[in-house]
């Protein structure tokens, strides 16, 4: 799968990617990641990007046309079934899971990051498919948002995670793969030393009971997502949050199966 990055600053992106589960799908082969930079398709001496918004007011707004040029001579023959265009905007739909597990099945994602004060709402309107945010905050642009989208979904590109880390199984994936709705967070995990600093390990980790273990960590995980994140359980629609989303701890040893990456 090929992610296409357009943006003015090509050289924000020479670490995001160097390391973990995404430069080990570059090195695959599985995913390549092709930065271009927008300044590539002005026609100016300058090299200008960027206006002053008609109407008035503070700040500058990226210009269509290179915009367009670029998306245009990147995706020269855009097939909307293989093909995906989003611009990373703070006026976009929020990014979630489910979002990052559809982007992943795309051939070739282009990524538009937004800067300045906008970009130019014809560029939403008429040249991307989608327009995504990535939290209910102020960045200074788009392109920590594309690495954030990039990570997400490239590590759900097939092949990537080995059988060890199997996306489905994941916090915030529910066995629908809908995203939410049945979604808990992880538990809490442990390593050595059982006791640091007068802090110990609870003691069932250390035994070798392994459905008692199953039971604290099912049990220890809601705890965490109601101190942590009442809306994943609000977000159920009736009986599953009373006291066992999923259903019982036997159906949650997911939980168990987590490995590092
Ligand atoms: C006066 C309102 N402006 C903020 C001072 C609006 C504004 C313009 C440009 C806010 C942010 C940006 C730049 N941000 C992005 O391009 C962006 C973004 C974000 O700010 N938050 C979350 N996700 C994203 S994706 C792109």
């Amino acid at each position: 799968m090929i992610f296409h990055v357009l943006t003015i600053f090509p050289e924000f992106f020479r670490g995001p990617f160097e390391h973990g589960v995404v430069a080990r799908a570059l090195k695959s082969g599985l995913v390549e990641i092709r930065i271009h930079n927008l300044r590539d398709w002005t026609h100016d001496f300058h090299r200008t990007v960027d206006d002053r918004p008609f109407g008035g007011g503070a700040g500058m707004v990226l210009k269509p046309e290179p915009l367009f040029d670029a998306v245009e001579s990147i995706l020269p023959a855009r097939d909307p079934a293989r093909h995906r265009v989003v611009l990373l905007s703070a006026q976009g739909r929020l990014f979630a899971q489910p979002d990052a597990r559809r982007l992943a099945g795309y051939e070739e994602v282009l990524l538009i990051c937004g800067r300045y004060e906008g970009v130019d709402e014809r560029v939403s309107q008429h040249l991307a498919d989608e327009e995504l945010s990535i939290g209910n905050y102020v960045l200074s642009g788009g392109e920590l948002a594309a690495a954030v989208v990039v990570d997400a979904a490239a590590r759900l590109v097939p092949g990537v995670l080995g059988n060890e880390e199997s996306p489905e199984m994941e916090s915030f994936s529910s066995p629908e793969g809908a995203g939410l709705p049945l979604g808990i967070l992880d538990c809490p995990h442990y390593t050595r030393p059982a006791e640091f600093r007068g802090w110990r390990v609870p003691d069932v980790l250390l035994g070798g009971n392994h459905a008692e273990i199953r039971k604290w960590r099912y049990q220890a995980a809601l705890d965490k997502t109601r101190r942590m994140r009442p809306d994943l359980l609000d977000a159920v629609p009736s009986s599953a949050s009373a006291s066992a989303p999923g259903g019982s701890p036997a159906e949650c040893d997911n939980i168990e199966k987590r490995s590092e990456e």
